[in-house]
């Protein structure tokens, strides 16, 4: 890549196709990741040839080749208990819940209403307690914070709204039990007119605890005549109360470039759900053109130097038309 990208792809990308899982699809992508112990886990989404998603887990020990795939859905959806999962069950993010030693799964239900976020807790990625729906269609691209404020639950997440002069935006909501959610507000505004994320924004993996707040990697959608593309910038929120916006990239960080993403079922997507900090580089892994998955790495430094100049607080991209 150019000398000027800040995040460099796995040269052995795409990492996983459908072509390595067990059993047949149509694509595996947007997985989410997390480290336990020695072991990379992802949680990624299958599409099968129905065109119905469901979940399931590979590991790896350097999290880059030699993939385990679980050899059915591990996460499969149940229709009949979560009437709500009825046409599958999408983009999984994880969140180590501190306060409770347990993982959290936020994902996207497809229910006949339309797309929500469900979540399941887990602490072996075999069994789910599933929680069921925690807030209404339309609505995803949802993730948990690993901490408390103020003793409440906080998530981000995307519920859409198609009315003239609003928009799909990044809100941020809290809750004493997980389960009730209030205090909704926008945290993350999608742009307008010409700009890369003028169309759609949404959370891509979880927010990530750094000494400078919480890192958010979001994509933002650009609507052009060949369709929309799907592009990745960066923000941070204050560590303390993440409702502060501190910073919020004006340019994208990384975008589909590689025939793998800008051609597959959907074109030009990249789409991460997961990221791994390790150490001092930072590694996304991420759904190309909704039909594989990739993976590439940053430093941390460097993210956060390139913020620091492509700053644009969240006061003045709410003024811009
Ligand atoms: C979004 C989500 C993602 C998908 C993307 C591009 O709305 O549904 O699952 O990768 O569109 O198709």
């Amino acid at each position: 890549m150019g000398k000027n990208e800040l995040f460099t792809r796995f040269e052995g990308n795409p990492i996983i196709t459908v072509q390595d899982l067990p059993y047949q699809a149509n694509a595996v992508f947007n997985p989410a990741a997390v480290r336990i112990g020695e072991e990379t886990l992802l949680l990624m989404r299958v599409e099968d040839r129905r065109g119905l998603s469901h979940l399931t887990v590979a590991r790896s020990k350097d999290g880059i080749t030699d993939w385990h795939i679980d050899a059915v859905p591990t996460m499969a959806p149940q229709a009949v208990s979560h009437p709500e999962e009825l046409w599958g069950i999408e983009d999984p993010r994880i969140t180590y819940l501190e306060p409770i030693l347990t993982w959290a799964v936020v994902y996207t239900s497809y229910s006949k209403g339309g797309p929500l976020v469900s979540m399941a807790l887990t602490d072996d990625f075999k069994h789910f307690e599933r929680k069921g729906s925690i807030l209404p269609p339309e609505d995803k691209d949802a993730a948990f914070f690993p901490v408390q404020f103020g003793r409440r639950w906080a998530m981000i997440h995307r519920p859409y709204s198609s009315g003239e002069g609003t928009g799909s935006h990044i809100w941020i909501s809290f809750s004493p039990d997980m389960q009730h959610w209030g205090d909704h507000q926008i945290l993350i505004p999608a742009r307008k007119g010409g700009w890369w994320d003028a169309n759609k924004v949404g959370l891509c993996p979880p927010p990530l605890r750094t000494d400078k707040g919480w890192l958010i990697m979001y994509h933002g959608v650009q609507d052009n005549a060949s369709g929309s593309i799907y592009r990745l910038g960066l923000a941070l929120a204050d560590l303390e109360d993440p409702t502060i916006l501190l910073a919020r990239s004006d340019e994208w960080v990384f975008a589909p470039q590689m025939p793998y993403e800008m051609v597959g079922n959907v074109d030009k997507v990249v789409f991460p759900c997961g990221w791994i900090l390790d150490g001092e580089s930072v590694r996304i892994y991420y759904g190309c053109a909704d039909t594989c998955i990739g993976c590439a790495t940053a430093s941390l430094t460097e993210l956060f130097d390139w913020l620091e100049t492509h700053n644009m607080t969240a006061k003045q991209s709410l003024g811009l038309e």
